[in-house]
């Protein structure tokens, strides 16, 4: 008998893991804004998102770098949605050559992660030309348990020497684990 509740209870414990990481967990994109401040140097073709269903949206960017570029700053800040987005703990600066050529930046890595089976950009600098992100979702399993449930604005703003961009990537991350269908 107790063999048997604790293979009950094993079995228990595997499905709510399967659960919590796939009907349980909301992690999709909700808004993309993509701002380039000097179209002789780079030019957004497209940036947009696509809801394949309820749970998943994707996202697509094609840009074009008119001029190689090979110094690339990027300034993250993560905000959390409370009454108007807040600063929420991330809040840094890379350098992305070095970033590319060194993996540096352990909060950076997890974002890189999220998206590099997904883009063009997994090179070192420079960068020329079309810079692609193709179908891109979000894997909550990749994330783990990092964020708490709530929607937030992911501000990414570029240097390319004096030439800025922006890129503005909001989503929504629910955990619950009471969700049925
Ligand atoms: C825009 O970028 C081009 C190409 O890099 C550069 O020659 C030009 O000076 C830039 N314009 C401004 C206003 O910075
Ligand atoms: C990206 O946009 C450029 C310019 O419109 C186009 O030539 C290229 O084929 C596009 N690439 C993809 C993968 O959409
Ligand atoms: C810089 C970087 O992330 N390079 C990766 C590109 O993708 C290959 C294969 O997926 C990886 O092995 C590299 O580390």
């Amino acid at each position: 008998m107790r063999c048997i509740s604790m293979f009950c209870a094993f079995i228990g414990f595997v499905l709510l893991v399967n659960l919590n990481a796939s009907d349980a967990i909301v992690f999709r994109f909700t808004n993309f804004v993509c701002e380039s401040y000097n179209k002789s140097f780079l030019v957004f073709n497209y940036c947009r998102l696509k809801a394949v269903n309820r749970n998943k949206v994707i996202l697509n960017m094609n840009a074009t770098i008119l001029h190689s570029a090979d110094r690339i700053t990027i300034h993250c800040r993560l905000f959390k949605k409370a009454s108007g987005y807040r600063p929420w703990t991330v809040d840094r600066k890379l350098d992305i050559c070095r970033f590319m050529r060194t993996g540096y930046d352990p909060y950076f890595k997890i974002v890189y992660g999220l998206f590099h089976d997904f883009s063009n950009v997994n090179h070192t600098c420079p960068y020329v030309g079309h810079q692609i992100v193709k179908d891109f979702y979000l894997r909550p399993e990749l994330l783990g348990l990092l964020l708490p449930t709530g929607d937030y604005l992911l501000a990414l703003h570029w240097m390319f020497g004096k030439n800025a961009i922006d890129t503005n990537v909001s989503f929504s991350f629910v955990e619950d684990l009471l969700t049925s269908k």
